[in-house]
């Protein structure tokens, strides 16, 4: 399935959108633009030149991104790392000033080149995808691989640490309205449940690499002709991780051919097939991984989607502060769409370890 483009009113104007284009350094026209709705944190916009996709044009989201400057740099550093030629590169373009963004009373903006004759999804049901997915986010942590960690900042701190969200966790149930707590009572105690259960995890000792952090499969530009895939987008959350992060946020979007905030949990499957081809397309680049990840890496497909989930929940009993809703109960949509994925990868935890041990390990 492919991306939403919006059809309801952007809460800015052409005029406004063109005013903050006149900042960069592109050639000086009216352009047109197309709101791309599925992000749940910045402002997405298409600009459009003639009717042909020209730029990616983004307002950050400065109350959860609050170091725009460090955030970046840690781009401009990552992209000029994502150099190979079967690596698609993606230009930030820079304002009239020479900088990177654009700052005005609205916030900050950032614009970057639209790669042509490319498209993304939000679910798929081909092995072929999800192989290029395997590949391309294979490539990306290869091409990372020797970075120094410590020369990226960590643009939201802690942000997939376990202990913090589930501290937050239980700060929204002293605080949230009785009805909500009612409601949401099932998935109060899967969160509690899982919780206890991903310590063994979450305990070990596992190496730091930089990571992306948002590997969701709407994250990674595939050819529309071939479904080649050609990169990542949105490096926003690049910072240091462990392997199984991304492993685990890839899985939660490709072995799971439902969408993530899907209503009809008859829909959300934990497809193997898909799985062993995103397995096979990480396993195409060679070795990369310590045997301690690999060991462990099954566990990031349990992990992924529950702390989706219950940053999700916590939103969903906060009032919605954090992400952007479509409707009121969105973030509760998508905690149990969440949890109902983290179950079944529950399920299959012995089937996920045994191909990623044996695929895996035979690459190394
Ligand atoms: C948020 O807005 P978007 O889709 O880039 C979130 C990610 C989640 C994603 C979907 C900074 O990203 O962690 O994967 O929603 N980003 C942040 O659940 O919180
Ligand atoms: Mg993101």
């Amino acid at each position: 399935m492919l991306l939403h483009y919006g059809t309801e009113m952007s809460k800015y104007s052409d005029t406004t959108l063109n005013t903050v284009l006149c900042n960069f350094e592109v050639s000086q026209k009216q352009y047109t633009f197309k709101p791309l709705t599925d992000g749940y944190i910045n402002d997405t916009f298409l600009v459009l030149d003639n009717d042909l996709s020209a730029y990616i044009l983004q307002r950050v989201n400065h109350q959860v991104f609050k170091d725009m400057k460090g955030l970046m740099r840690n781009i401009d550093k990552a992209l000029k790392q994502l150099d190979a030629p079967d690596y698609q590169k993606i230009t930030l373009i820079k304002t009239i000033h020479g900088k990177k963004y654009f700052e005005d009373q609205e916030g900050y903006w950032r614009l970057m080149t639209f790669i042509d004759h490319s498209t993304a999804y939000n679910t798929t049901t081909d092995p072929k995808i999800a192989f290029e997915a395997g590949r391309i986010i294979g490539l990306f942590h290869v091409l990372l691989k020797d970075v120094k960690i410590n020369d990226y900042i960590e643009p939201i701190p802690r942000f997939h640490d376990l202990d913090l969200r589930s501290e937050q966790f239980n700060r929204s149930l002293q605080t949230a309205n009785s009805d909500k707590l009612h409601v949401s009572k099932d998935m109060i105690l899967f969160a509690e449940d899982v919780l206890g259960k991903l310590s063994e995890l979450t305990q070990k000792k596992l190496p730091l690499r930089i990571c992306h952090n948002d590997t969701k499969l709407n994250n990674i530009l595939f050819t529309k002709k071939e479904n080649k895939a050609l990169c990542l987008i949105d490096l926003d959350t690049l910072m240091k991780g462990h392997f199984y992060y991304d492993f685990g946020d890839a899985i939660r979007t490709i072995a799971n051919t439902a969408l993530e905030d899907e209503q009809d949990h008859s829909k959300i499957t934990f497809d193997k097939d898909l799985f062993t081809a995103f397995v096979d397309g990480l396993v195409s680049v060679g070795p990369f991984l310590s045997q301690e990840e690999i060991d462990t890496v099954h566990l990031g497909a349990v992990f992924m989607p529950f702390i989706h989930g219950l940053r999700a929940l916590t939103d969903y009993l906060n009032d919605n502060i954090y992400y952007k809703v479509a409707y009121e109960n969105q973030n509760l949509d998508r905690c149990r769409s969440l949890f109902d994925f983290t179950q079944k990868a529950l399920l299959n935890l012995d089937y996920m370890k045994r191909t990623a041990a044996e695929k895996l390990t035979s690459a190394s």
